[in-house]
This record gives C-alpha cells, sequence and structure tokens, in this order.
C-alpha cells in the first residue's frame, strides 16, 4: 500500500495581526511559506530558544520560506510583534 504523496510545502498566511493557521503539523523535510497577507504591515518569523533565529522583515505580498528537517516543536513570534505567535510541530 503506498501513502499519498505529501505536499512538499505548507503555507501559513498572515493576515490581521495573526498566523494562520497559527499551529501546523508537519513531516520532517517539508517547507513551511509565509505570506505576509496585510495591506501595510510588515512582519517577520521570529524562532525562539538558542538556535533561534528571526527572518528579514516581510513586506506586504512577500514570503519566506523555511525547511524542516528535525523533529520537535517550534515556537515562533513576529519580531516587531510578539503578541503574534504560532507553533511548527515536526514529526518523522
Ligand atoms: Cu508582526
Amino acid at each position: 500500500m503506498s501513502l499519498p504523496a505529501l505536499a512538499q510545502t505548507v503555507g501559513v498566511l498572515i493576515r490581521d495581526y495573526r498566523f494562520e493557521p497559527a499551529v501546523i503539523e508537519i513531516r520532517v523535510g517539508q517547507t513551511v511559506k509565509w505570506t505576509n497577507g496585510e495591506k501595510r504591515t510588515s512582519h517577520s518569523i521570529f524562532f525562539q530558544g538558542p538556535s533561534g533565529f528571526e527572518s528579514d522583515r516581510l513586506f506586504p505580498g512577500e514570503s519566506w520560506e523555511r525547511v524542516f528537517d528535525k523533529p520537535g516543536t517550534y515556537l515562533y513570534t513576529c519580531g516587531p510583534h510578539p503578541e503574534m505567535t504560532g507553533k511548527v510541530i515536526v514529526t518523522e
């Protein structure tokens, strides 16, 4: 029995100061693509923790991708708007 092919890239839309969906679950090797759907506000993707880093600022219409090649739970916020939170759960 073969498994259905997984979409390689999963999208998260940034809109109204929220990540939609805020929580996503993916498999190792998949890519998450964040797209800024705001009219005028810029945002970033800021991962917490010792290996944390922040994406460039995304202006409206821009997007940014990250490949997740290790299982785990990745918490993130928006750099300029720390009240915006999201989570990527990566499973084997
Ligand atoms: Cu923001």
